[in-house]
């Protein structure tokens, strides 16, 4: 399987996806998204080896400075409409992908970029790295989720101002408006990420899978959480993995866990 427009390395279980538009500050093109459709929708499932994923940007200026604008040009309203769905689609697959998604922020992250980063489940920006949903300034309005997941992490005051103003959002406040999980020195975003998720590839797959999956029932409309949970620890506590990691806890020794 092949996919345009993304590098991909995978390290010690790690996989980096380095979406690679330099010229273009990695602009989100109708070739990208498939791209991305294709590994998070097929790729990443088939390969159980995958214990979690980092997204980020080609070069030292922009994780993703967004839609493709050169592409919007002669865009009429329902296929303005299909691509928005397409788009959705792609990053309820990121959102939902069954080991973690780190987005390493390596610079401005505006419109799609913000969107494509707030549907990964944390974000290590760099300080120099910039936040914004400049879509008004084009007539028009976020279309991969930007209206509801920026909601989701800053609230509705704050999101209103950012979405409305278009204005753009330095490391340091997105971290304090609760954006951004960490905020590193340049360079090392993908280092920071690769820290946290090898931590996380020592716990049990399951677990870690229905983590993510209850979390997002939380903001899954017509999905009632709590019950999610209740139904999830009692899978949970059906495995091999609970088994083992309890048993090793008792003979103080570090878990061997299976994904069983
Ligand atoms: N699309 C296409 N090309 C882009 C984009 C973009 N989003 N951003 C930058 N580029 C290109 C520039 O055109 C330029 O190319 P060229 O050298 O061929 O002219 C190159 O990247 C470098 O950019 P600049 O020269 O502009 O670099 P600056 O340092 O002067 O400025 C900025 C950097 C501030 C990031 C500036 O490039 C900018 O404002 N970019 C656009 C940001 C933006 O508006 N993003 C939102 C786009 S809309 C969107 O994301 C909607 C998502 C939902 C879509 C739903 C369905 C389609």
């Amino acid at each position: 399987m092949t996919f345009d427009n993304l590098h991909l390395d995978l390290q010690e279980n790690i996989l980096t996806v380095t979406i690679d538009r330099e010229a273009a500050l990695n602009a989100l093109n109708k070739v990208t998204m498939s791209s991305l459709h294709r590994l998070f929708g097929q790729y990443i499932p088939d390969h159980e080896e995958i214990r979690g994923v980092i997204l980020t940007g080609a070069g030292q200026k922009a994780f993703v400075a967004g839609a493709d604008i050169k592409e919007f040009v002669g865009l009429e309203a329902q296929q303005g409409k299909q691509m928005a769905a397409t788009g959705h689609e792609t990053f309820f697959l990121i959102e939902n992908s069954r080991v973690p998604v780190i987005a390493a922020v390596n610079g401005f992250a505006l419109g799609g970029g913000c969107e494509l980063a707030m549907a990964c489940h944390m974000r290590i920006a760099g300080e120099h790295a910039r936040f914004g949903q400049p879509e008004v300034n084009l007539g028009l309005i976020p279309g991969y989720g930007g209206t509801q997941r920026l909601v989701q992490y800053i609230g509705k005051g704050k999101a209103m101002e950012l979405l409305l103003t278009a204005d753009m959002i330095p490391a340091d406040e997105a971290l304090r408006l609760g954006l951004v999980n960490h905020v590193v020195p340049a360079g090392q975003e993908v280092a920071k990420a690769r820290e946290i998720l090898t931590r996380i590839a020592t716990k049990g797959p399951v677990a870690v899978r229905k983590v993510i999956e209850a979390v997002n029932a939380y903001f899954t409309e017509a999905t009632d959480g709590f019950h999610f949970e209740v139904e999830s620890f009692g899978y949970a506590c059906g495995t091999r993995d609970f088994r083992e990691g309890a048993q090793a806890f008792i003979e103080k020794r570090k878990p061997a866990f299976t994904g069983h």
